[in-house]
């Protein structure tokens, strides 16, 4: 049976903060994540005022893939990787994110990078905005809560666009746009370096942020393809499928609100338009958003050619007692736990099938190509003798390569391709840990920041390579 299309995208994800390090090289400007601190399961990181001096910031340094990247790039074609998606560090293109000209040595860079992936045949794919914005555009604008923000970044997305046309076909304008629904300090400062005032409502900020960055994004699809008409440019989703704690249809109810208040960034990015209930939702809560005819506009004129999405783990909703009319009640309140799934060391559930419902709830609601830019098991590695043990690895890769292959010999959805998260370990984006490894490289590194950042193949990396070779016949 042959399941996956011959030109499937087998590939690996990385974002450029957590593994270029090289935070201050020729020119590179302060980003969001060089102001986050080291964390664990149990210590959030901190985000501080500035680079402050004593305080252990992981990014700074990441896996020197800056430095790295020719060795590690040969490890990737020894894999046979078709394609490799980054990012490109806005700050090494607009160090503060307000110059009137881009930074050429951060230009070059990614110049040379791309080079070295096509010189192995591995097509490079791009996200825009990856949790790092310039700082600067924090304290000087507010971060996303200023309509500037939209000049600035489709100023940067326009200059990386004409630079790498010939380079990059597969983009991404912002990384887990979504995840800010959740409304938590966290995502709503990695996502659009927003900090929530005294007497503020974090919802109507992120209303309001999240509005910009749609209008940015969509002109940003406008300026792409008018560079190059191949340019393929999606959205970019954390999929975490809500399931009802229960038929009891409340419990329905609330799962699907949910969804949809998850995922109403979706359905502007692919239908052009808010859907209805947000609109109704925004008229009862009285907020005065700054959404323009023009605005609104284009977004229409701007949606995406496919749909990038992470998918890590599903949850489990329950209505409260004291669920309104809106179901509105904050999802991350009333989740609950789900006895049919494992958690990983980290909490987060194990659901391959989830990823096949994903996979056919997009089709469903936006019948646009797939491609899942992120998925894996972020797990710890024991190093010994040069040899790295990871069946568990193995195993939750091979499960859900075994769902999509589901998804589209029986399904039939229209998935293009499949690059799991920290192909090579890196710095975790949510807890700042070295030591919550993805890879199917192992970097020697540590979280106090020790190690010989020497790479090693661990048993995933034959196991995947045999996937990749067999074009994913062979699990
Ligand atoms: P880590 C949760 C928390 C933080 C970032 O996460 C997340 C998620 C999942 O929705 O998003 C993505 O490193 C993100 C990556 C990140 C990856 O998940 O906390 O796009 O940057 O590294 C994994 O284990």
């Amino acid at each position: 049976m042959t399941t996956f299309p011959k030109d499937f995208l087998w590939g690996g994800a990385v974002a450029a903060h957590q593994l270029e390090g090289a935070w201050q090289a020729e020119g590179k400007g302060v980003s969001l994540a060089d102001v986050m601190t080291a964390g664990s399961n149990q210590t959030p990181r901190k985000i501080t005022a500035g680079v402050q001096a004593g305080e252990n910031y992981p990014n700074h340094t990441g896996i020197d893939f800056y430095h790295h990247y020719k060795e590690d790039i040969k490890l990737f074609a020894e894999l046979g990787l078709k394609c490799f998606r980054t990012s490109i560090a806005w700050t090494r293109i607009f160090p503060q994110g307000d110059e009137a000209k881009p930074n050429e040595a951060g230009l070059k860079f990614y110049d040379d990078l791309f080079a070295e992936l096509l010189k192995y045949d591995i097509q490079p794919v791009v996200t825009l905005s990856h949790f790092e914005m310039p700082y600067h555009l924090v304290t000087e604008y507010g971060g996303w809560r200023n309509r500037k923000l939209i000049d600035f970044f489709t100023k940067f997305a326009r200059v990386v666009f004409q630079r790498y046309r010939q380079q990059v076909k597969y983009w991404m304008t912002f990384n887990e746009i979504n995840n800010q629904a959740q409304l938590d300090d966290w995502f709503l400062f990695t996502n659009s370096g927003l900090q929530v005032q005294p007497g503020e409502d974090a919802a109507e900020l992120m209303y309001q942020a999240g509005h910009y960055e749609l209008v940015a994004s969509a002109l940003a699809v406008q300026i792409g393809h008018q560079i190059n008409p191949d340019f393929q440019i999606g959205g970019m989703f954390a999929m975490g499928p809500s399931y009802p704690a229960s038929p009891d249809p409340r419990d329905v109810m609330k799962a699907e609100r949910t969804m949809q208040a998850n995922y109403w960034f979706t359905d502007v990015q692919c239908k052009g338009k808010y859907p209805a209930w947000l609109k109704q939702y925004w008229n009862r809560q009285n907020y005065q958003l700054d959404i323009t005819l023009e605005d609104e506009d284009v977004l229409k004129a701007g949606t995406v050619d496919y749909i990038g999405f992470s998918y890590y783990a599903s949850h489990v909703v329950q209505a409260t007692d004291a669920e309104a009319d809106d179901f509105m009640t904050q999802a991350s309140d009333t989740q609950v736990t789900n006895p049919t799934l494992q958690a990983s060391a980290w909490g987060w559930l194990i659901d391959p099938v989830g990823l096949r419902y994903a996979l056919n709830w997009f089709t469903d609601r936006y019948d646009l190509p797939l491609f899942i830019v992120e998925n894996g098991l972020g797990a710890v590695d024991k190093f010994a003798k040069g040899q790295i043990h990871d069946p568990y690895r193995i195993a939750y890769l091979r499960d859900h390569i075994q769902q999509m292959a589901l998804a589209i010999a029986v399904d039939g959805v229209n998935l293009i391709g499949y690059t799991p998260w920290g192909i090579i370990d890196l710095v975790s984006a949510g807890t700042g840990e070295m030591s919550k490894r993805y890879g199917v490289i192992y970097v020697d590194k540590d979280d106090q920041g020790q190690g010989t950042l020497k790479r090693w193949k661990k048993d995933s990396f034959t196991w995947f390579q045999h996937v990749i070779a067999t074009n994913g016949q062979d699990l």
